[in-house]
């Protein structure tokens, strides 16, 4: 245990700080893992917060296989852990040709949903489509990367229509006279 005196103010890891109002009993981990878990104990009051010093795992993104013929949408599921707090919220937008290719959908909160349906798309016929995800623990830390499908290409299946402007329907087109 260290004690922390009265009124200090102490780094703990990058971005958070501790304001010492009152004494902080700061206990060390006995993990081999690394300083997550550090235990405050206000004097007159017993409560402990539960410090997330590490960022969520990297998304793991699945989209709906090799090729779509849906020229308006694309869905995509994904995952990532974090055990000590959680996944507060994800991000995911879409590119084409490649992960660093044009965006087409620009960074988009799921909340905590693992999947997405993105709609009113205009896809192009022949090219390939790639969601990125990243993810936030509950301390607020980002996945450290971005976890991509592998892409899914769009080919579009439906025939051109065919529009007859001559002869016009019900028009009398010859025979034997
Ligand atoms: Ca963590």
């Amino acid at each position: 245990m260290v004690v922390i005196p009265r009124g200090l103010t102490i780094k703990v890891s990058i971005g958070l700080w501790i304001a010492a109002s009152f004494p902080i009993l700061l206990a060390l981990p006995s993990r081999a893992d690394g300083p997550e878990i550090a235990p405050i104990t206000p004097s007159g009051g017993i409560s402990a917060i539960l410090l997330d010093l590490t960022p969520p795992t990297t998304p793991i993104v699945t989209d709906d296989g090799e090729e779509t013929s849906n020229p308006a949408q694309l869905h995509a599921t994904w995952s990532s852990d974090d055990p000590e707090s959680g996944i507060a919220e994800y991000y995911y937008s879409i590119t084409q040709d490649s992960p660093e290719g044009p965006v087409i959908v620009d960074w988009t909160s799921t909340g905590q949903e693992g999947e997405v349906t993105a709609a009113s798309l205009r896809l192009v016929h022949n090219r390939s489509y790639y969601f990125g995800v990243l993810s936030v623990n509950g301390e607020g830390l980002w996945s450290s990367e971005v976890g991509y499908s592998d892409g899914i290409f769009y080919r579009d299946r439906t025939p051109p229509s065919v529009g007859i402007t001559s002869p016009r329907d019900g028009d009398w087109i010859g025979g034997p006279s």
